[in-house]
């Protein structure tokens, strides 16, 4: 047969393995091959924006795809969806993955998918063991990438860490790595450069809700080099895992890298810092005033005084100060308050944010209560960042602070305070506040706060109560009233 028409007979045959076995824009992948008929590379060769890659590779167990050449770059529009694979799933977590691509054939610098268009979505796959980065993304806006080990086998355990970075954005804009929900978290681990790097001509991407640098369970690790490395503006990395890696958790070293929001996450056991802005791998130290720039605007860290917990009223007590002047930085500031990892570095368990205003900064230390999210005990360390209202994150205090909490003798000694105020029958709002005083004691301390009658006027005197009692002695409330 003439050369041409063993060309066009191929066409044909795919046409018709297309219309015969797939609904309409869909693809199916009925094999392992590297290439030709029912292979990923013919299906993302054909694919275009409105295609869905599914898989249907009829064996049992988990389907290793080994390409021995770059795959062609998937086209705006296109869904690549793993979980289409009988037996494959993401709704709990671990989610169960049958549809691996390795890149243990490929040569040199390869990588593993590559996104070259608008709103791809990844889903499903483990990729892993590529000379180059798993998933390269360049010049694309919208691209989400959910369900996938990238860096692991298939069962999340394993180190089949990439060569390059887990997914790397270039130029990109509006991608979501990961989600809201627990059947969108990627688990991104034992890539050699990065789990997740963000160029520095990348913005507005989200990062939220990954595990980075652990195995699948969260708990071993499985180090990449840094967790994430933000070197673009307005980028959003929140409520990930990102623990164990080799450096830092979450590194932000260019110029470009400002407004970048670092909130929620849980992170513990990085080599270097958890958040680390600047180009060196230590502590950025505070400035007065907070004027310099760098990424993130080298957001001053907060500063804890005091921590306390009342486990009866079930709030933490904190008194802080940000010195960053409202002249630096844009107002109010979000202060997120954490559970220290073991080395009292890193947020390991967020508890709670609280407002530092411009009003604030004038004061100075400030004392603010908010009820946490998470278990706080007294000896616990306690870390926080500053967020400004541009986006950019702090990196963690360099000091912890042990959480105080106060004894049920002070509580007791507020609650007789709180009566002796009903008592006189007097009105109004009771604050009812229990603080440190001194190593093993507290001072509790109750405020009626006046409120005024329709015609303005107070109805009752200024009042305050004050009662005190050493936590492990017997000396009696003092009261006092005025
Ligand atoms: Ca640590
Ligand atoms: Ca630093
Ligand atoms: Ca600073
Ligand atoms: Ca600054």
């Amino acid at each position: 047969m003439p050369r041409h028409f063993q060309h066009c007979a191929m066409l044909v045959l795919l046409a018709c393995t297309l219309a015969g076995s797939a609904s309409a824009g869909e693809i199916l992948v009925t094999n392992t091959n590297d290439a030709g008929a029912g292979s990923l590379r013919a299906a993302i060769s054909a694919a275009v924006s409105g295609n869905e890659i599914r898989f249907a590779i009829g064996e049992t167990g988990v389907q290793t795809i080994n390409p021995a050449t770059a795959l062609p770059p998937i086209a705006a529009g296109v869904t690549i969806n793993g979980i289409s694979q009988p037996g494959a799933s993401c709704e709990t977590w671990p989610p169960t993955l049958r549809i691996e691509i390795a890149g243990d054939a490929a040569p040199g610098g390869i990588d593993g998918l590559r996104i070259g268009g608008n709103d791809v979505l990844v889903r499903g796959l483990a990729i892993n063991s590529f000379s180059g980065d798993a998933i390269h993304v360049a010049n694309a806006s919208g691209v989400h990438i959910e369900c996938n080990f990238i860096g692991t086998d298939a069962t999340g355990a394993l180190d089949y860490g990439n060569a390059g970075v887990g997914v790397r954005l270039v130029g990109s804009t509006l991608a979501v790595i990961g989600g809201g929900a627990v059947s969108q978290r990627n688990l991104i681990s034992a890539n050699a450069v990065a789990g997740v790097l963000i160029d520095d001509t990348s913005s507005a991407n989200s990062v939220m809700g990954n595990y980075i640098g652990t195995d699948a369970a969260g708990a071993t690790r499985l180090d990449n080099f840094n967790g994430v490395i933000v070197r673009g503006a307005t980028n959003a990395i929140a409520d990930n895992r990102i623990s164990g890696n080799t450096e830092s958790g979450v590194l932000l070293d260019a110029a470009a890298a400002t407004g970048n929001s670092i909130r929620g996450n849980s992170m513990t056991g990085n080599g270097a810092l958890g958040i680390d802005l600047g180009p060196v791998f230590f502590a950025t130290p505070n400035d007065p005033g907070d004027p310099d720039s760098g990424p993130n605007r080298l957001q001053n860290t907060p500063v804890l005084v005091d921590v306390a917990y009342a486990a009866g009223l079930d709030q933490v007590t904190a008194t802080f100060a940000v010195s960053t002047d409202p002249a630096n930085a844009s107002y109010p500031l979000l202060v997120d308050f954490y559970g220290a990892d073991v080395d009292d570095e890193e947020g390991e368990s967020y508890l709670g944010t609280l407002s530092y205003e411009a009003s604030d900064f004038a004061v100075g230390d400030v004392t603010k209560t908010f009820t946490p999210v998470g278990a706080v005990q007294a000896g616990d360390g306690v870390v926080a960042t500053a967020t400004d209202a541009n986006g950019n994150t702090s990196e963690f205090t360099a000091d912890a602070i042990a959480v105080v909490v106060p004894e049920p003798a002070a509580l007791a000694c507020c609650l007789v305070a709180l009566a002796a105020l009903a008592a006189r029958r007097r009105t109004g709002t009771f604050i009812a506040q229990v603080a440190p005083f001194a190593p093993g004691t507290f001072i509790a301390s109750v405020a009626l706060r006046n409120v005024p009658n329709a015609n303005g006027a107070m109805n009752v005197p200024n009042a305050t109560m004050r009662g005190s009692q050493r936590s492990e002695g017997r000396a009696p409330i003092s009261t006092d009233a005025t």
